[in-house]
């Protein structure tokens, strides 16, 4: 199976993204974590995205916060799929990094998920390697199912 990139621009970015490890974890699918910041880092952010196919990896997901630039940064390096986690790291409460990562100039894709959105990433990412994976996609199956029965139990709680 290939792997997931999990890239972070901090490690104060490291607990939000608790759900989006813990994901990856339930389905078994292999990932790696890194702190690669577009601002401070650029140079190795960009020399890991462009090698990130050649080194196995599916998909990246990259979370950044305030003037994110992350997600845009490494999705300029490659043609893998990249998932940007807008993280509400200052005063604005996630809007900046939000507005960073979603509103990407045409020709250069960044597929955004909600603000401190890190366990839809995560599922995002496992849906896209879920397209040539049937067991992937079987364990996605019925994690849907749990939620539904879940749903159904609240119901039911409801009027008894
Ligand atoms: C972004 O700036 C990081 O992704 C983090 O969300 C935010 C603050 O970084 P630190 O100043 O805490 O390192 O680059």
């Amino acid at each position: 199976m290939k792997k997931i990139a999990v890239i972070m621009g901090s490690d104060s970015d490291l607990p939000t993204l608790e759900g989006c490890f813990q994901t990856l974890k339930n389905l078994n699918i292999p990932y790696e974590a890194h702190v690669y910041s577009a601002h401070r880092t650029p140079g190795e952010a960009a020399r890991f995205s462009s090698a990130a196919r050649d080194n196995g990896f599916g998909v990246i997901i990259a979370a950044a916060g305030k003037a994110a630039h992350l997600a845009g940064a490494l999705a300029a390096q490659t043609v893998l799929p990249v998932i940007g986690i807008p993280i509400k790291a200052s005063t604005l409460d996630g809007l900046d990094a939000l507005l960073s990562t979603v509103q990407m100039p045409s020709g250069i894709p960044v597929a955004t998920v909600a603000i401190d959105g890190a366990q839809n990433a995560a599922l995002l990412a496992a849906e896209i390697l879920a397209v040539s994976d049937d067991g992937l996609a079987a364990k996605l199956t019925a994690l849907r199912e749990s939620q539904r029965q879940a749903v159904l139990q609240k119901d039911a709680a409801l009027n008894v």
